[in-house]
């Protein structure tokens, strides 16, 4: 008789757990980087520019070094001796770390003062004096490449305007067939405006230098720990086993905190000079104008039609402002990450991809928030393109999409623009949601609502997307091949220590690891701690970002534990002294398949592998693996949504939100649901209130929580969750799928193509996120389209 432990007790595959992590989180007891206090740290704080584009002409610290308790003061003059001015980027350009020639944007770093207190080296930043002579600015790609534009990065030898790339993907000629044949063609201009991740923690570092053990240890606010240390080596010359990067605790990623920032390099440098920690942590509006933007990408978009609905062809153009420095963290070979992931869910025989990055002289922007680098406009321009679509050829919504979809016997597919998917039941999930909404129903109520002068919408979205960089032949982080790793160690009473290459910021991986142990060894949850983020210690990988931990970390999880597994199995054999293929397993048990009954458990496993292994054999019960994914895997996901807008003021309240994910096997169910829950919010916040932007001189506009709004619980809908869609993930050794990001992806089309549904017959073609009532307003009243980032384009 099966003795098979019941794996949902253990708290293994399928449990929703409590996550081990909230006991500390919630008590107020985690250790970010700002509770570290290291023996005779001194504090950094950073001077930023106040203009988006001036030469420096000159900088005056010397009242600065007068203040009691200042200790130093970094310019850009002092970088350069120790060719630190300037920093590589991810996307293979440079950065300025502390500015030398000119400032190029509102809140670039221009010089650093390390003092006894965070308050005396603010004062003292105050004290430098720097005379700018400014330059015309430029806060758009239209401007970027008009003619007679200052070319903002002189400081480059080639660098003859300020196009950073032009870049094409899919097959231009047959698009141009494609579109000679159409019954109709579909048309979209849209923006998607720059937003600002926004963790509750801002970037941060403590440098300290020991010069007797010519140790640097760096705690900082890192996604991805080892990638920091390789940069270290590489960029300032120290040798890698001399460096250790430690990420505590961190309060929130959401790719904030994937770049290399000024603030890192520079209390590294000054701890080396000072011979002592320095901290660094950077201010809230700090974090806000300075660090990793994403999106400010414009779309021109057509669709090839036949009159009964099939898709021939699609054309897109994207324009992406980069800001001053081409600094994305996106480790794939193509120059707008994978914009070209869009129409991967619907059969599209043929299309064509251009794709032009331009800088301009805003804070560096460009970083994943949230997304696979630039997924997220892919699908938002997907989906609106999608409703536009249906919308010119009358059709139904939710018919175009279904009569367009990839079908579930159609995988692995190739889609349009080169990417291989490889699972999904599409149809089924749009299913899932159309009659968890009351499809039909909700139809009617519009009907009959319009007539009465009130006007409902419907939204859906669909999304699929690549998570899980690797593969190693296509991603890689400046040659660095992406994969990851996991090393599994079994102490003698048989409870254990797993380490990953990857780092979560409250993903809940002590967790979700300990449960992939659970599940291939039967060790129950609770034995099996979970310990990220220290490069002393961990196994080297690529770090948490693009939701790609479950899919290659979490996959080295499994695979490492199958080799514990297997030598397990060897001591099975040796305990129950048969030949290891008589032996057989069971979730937590080893017995003989003859005699069922007479069994070794995993725990008296590991206590053999230190007392009594067979002679000849290694002792202990450790492993490491790395893991190599075939191949991205492709969750997808449907969201609707139903809105009413008030028409006498703009402003839109939800109704109603149902969101079906397959991501494959769940590992945690409750923490996949989070998961969903968070990136909704998001993009809700997105879609609904979350606005900054640049004024013409360069100002950040809504550069403060008063105007760039967070969601509370109070404002934030409801949303009403569906699992029961389950595709396995073909290649992934336990099924499972990436979902860190679905819903933020998928999420903002569905709210915009709600409102938008329930301004039909209004006239209105689109508004760009965000949807302000002020701006639902003015295009139901005169406008019809508002487009493009409101004070940059008013008066257009
Ligand atoms: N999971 C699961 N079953 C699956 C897939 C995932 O149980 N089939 C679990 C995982 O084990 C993990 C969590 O869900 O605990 C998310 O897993 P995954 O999809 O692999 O994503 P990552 O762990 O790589 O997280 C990265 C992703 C990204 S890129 C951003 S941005 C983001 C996000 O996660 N930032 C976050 N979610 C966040 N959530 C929090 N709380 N904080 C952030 O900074
Ligand atoms: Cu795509 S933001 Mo996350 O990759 O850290």
């Amino acid at each position: 008789m099966s003795q098979a432990l019941d794996e949902i007790k253990i708290g293994g595959l399928g449990a929703s757990r409590k996550r081990v992590e909230d006991s500390r989180f919630i008590r107020g007891t985690g250790n970010y980087t700002d509770d570290i206090t290291l023996p005779g740290m001194l504090h950094m704080e950073i001077l930023r520019s106040p203009l988006a584009h001036a030469r420096i002409k000159s900088i005056d610290a010397s009242r600065a070094w007068q203040i009691p308790g200042v200790h130093l003061v970094l310019t850009g003059e002092m970088m350069a001796t120790r060719n630190l001015a300037w920093m590589p980027t991810l996307s293979y350009d440079t950065q300025a770390v502390l500015a030398t020639d000119k400032v190029r944007f509102q809140g670039q770093e221009v010089a650093c003062v390390i003092a006894d207190d965070p308050y005396i080296a603010k004062d003292a930043c105050e004290l430098i004096d720097i005379e700018y002579e400014p330059l015309p600015v430029i806060v758009n790609p239209e401007q970027a490449v008009a003619d007679g534009a200052p070319v903002i990065r002189d400081d480059k030898e080639n660098q003859l305007d300020n196009v950073i790339y032009d870049w094409a993907v899919g097959d231009a000629e047959g698009t141009g067939r494609a579109f000679a044949q159409a019954d109709k063609i579909s048309k979209l201009r849209l923006h998607y405006p720059r937003s600002h991740p926004s963790p509750i923690e801002c970037c941060g570092s403590i440098a300290d230098y020991n010069r007797s053990t010519s140790k640097l240890t760096v705690y900082m606010t890192t996604q991805a720990p080892h990638i920091i240390r390789a940069a270290v080596a590489l960029v300032a010359e120290l040798p890698e086993h001399m460096i250790r990067i430690i990420s505590p605790d961190i309060g929130g990623g959401f790719g904030n905190k994937v770049p290399v920032y000024p603030g890192y390099v520079c209390s590294i440098l000054a701890s080396i000079l000072l011979e002592r920690p320095v901290k660094w942590i950077e201010d809230k509006s700090g974090n806000l104008i300075s660090t990793g933007f994403a999106r400010d990408v414009y779309l021109d978009g057509e669709m090839a039609l036949r009159s009964d609905g099939k898709i021939l062809a699609v054309r897109m153009h994207t324009d992406a402002d980069h800001g001053a420095f081409f600094s994305d963290a996106q480790p794939s070979k193509f120059k707008i990450g994978l914009m070209h992931s869009a129409f991967a869910a619907y059969d599209v025989p043929v299309a064509h991809l251009t794709a032009r990055g331009t800088y301009s002289n805003k804070a560096p922007g460009g970083v994943a928030y949230r997304c696979s680098f630039r997924v997220t406009e892919a699908m938002f321009f997907q989906e609106r393109m999608m409703q536009a679509a249906a919308d010119d050829l009358g059709m139904d919504q939710a018919e175009f999409r279904r009569m367009n979809f990839v079908p579930d016997e159609a995988f692995p597919h190739r889609t349009p623009f080169g990417f291989l998917t490889d699972s999904g039941q599409y149809a089924r999930c749009l299913d899932v949601g159309l009659k968890a909404v009351g499809y039909q129903d909700f139809r009617r109520q519009q009907e009959e609502a319009r007539g009465r002068g009130r006007l409902l919408g419907l939204g859906i979205s669909t999304m699929t997307e690549p998570l899980g960089a690797g593969n190693s032949r296509e991603y890689d982080i400046l040659g660095i091949k992406m994969f990851d790793s996991a090393e599994l160690k079994v102490h003698m009473t048989g409870k254990a220590i797993v380490r990953t290459g990857a780092r979560g910021q409250g993903q809940g991986h002590e967790t979700t690891w300990a449960q992939i142990v659970s599940h291939e060894l039967g060790i129950p949850a609770e034995d099996v701690v979970v310990e990220e983020g220290d490069t002393d210690t961990a196994p080297f990988g690529m770090g948490t970002y693009a939701s790609r931990s479950t899919p290659v970390a979490g996959a080295a999880v499994a695979m490492v534990s199958r080799k514990i597994r297997a030598k397990a199995r060897r001591l099975a054999a040796h305990l129950l002294e048969v030949s290891e293929e008589d032996v057989e397993w069971e979730l937590g048990r080893f017995y003989i398949r003859s005699a069922p009954d007479r069994g070794v458990t995993i725990q008296e496993c590991a206590m053999a592998a230190y007392s009594n292994m067979p002679d000849g054999m290694e002792p202990g019960l450790e492993n490491t693996a790395y893991y190599d994914p075939p191949n991205l895997t492709w969750p997808f996901a449907v969201y609707i949504v139903t809105v009413e807008v008030d028409p006498q003021t703009g402003v839109w309240d939800v109704l109603n939100m149902v969101a079906v994910d397959d991501c494959g096997i769940r590992i945690n169910p409750m923490i996949v649901e989070g998961q969903i829950m968070g990136g909704l919010t998001e993009a809700y916040a997105v879609a609904n209130m979350q606005f900054i932007t640049f004024d013409a001189e360069g100002n950040c506009v809504g550069s403060n929580y008063m105007d760039y709004l967070l969601p509370t619980a109070w404002e934030t809908p409801g949303f009403e969750l569906h699992s029961e869609v389950v595709t396995p993930c073909p290649h992934h050794p336990i099924g499972a799928k990436g979902i860190g990001e679905c819903a933020a992806v998928g999420g903002p089309a569905a709210f915009v193509n709600a409102v938008l549904d329930a301004l039909k017959g209004t006239g209105v073609r689109n508004i760009d996120m965000p949807l302000l009532p002020d701006r639902v307003w003015e295009a139901i009243t005169y406008r019809r389209d508002i487009s493009g980032a409101p004070p940059v384009r008013a008066d257009d």
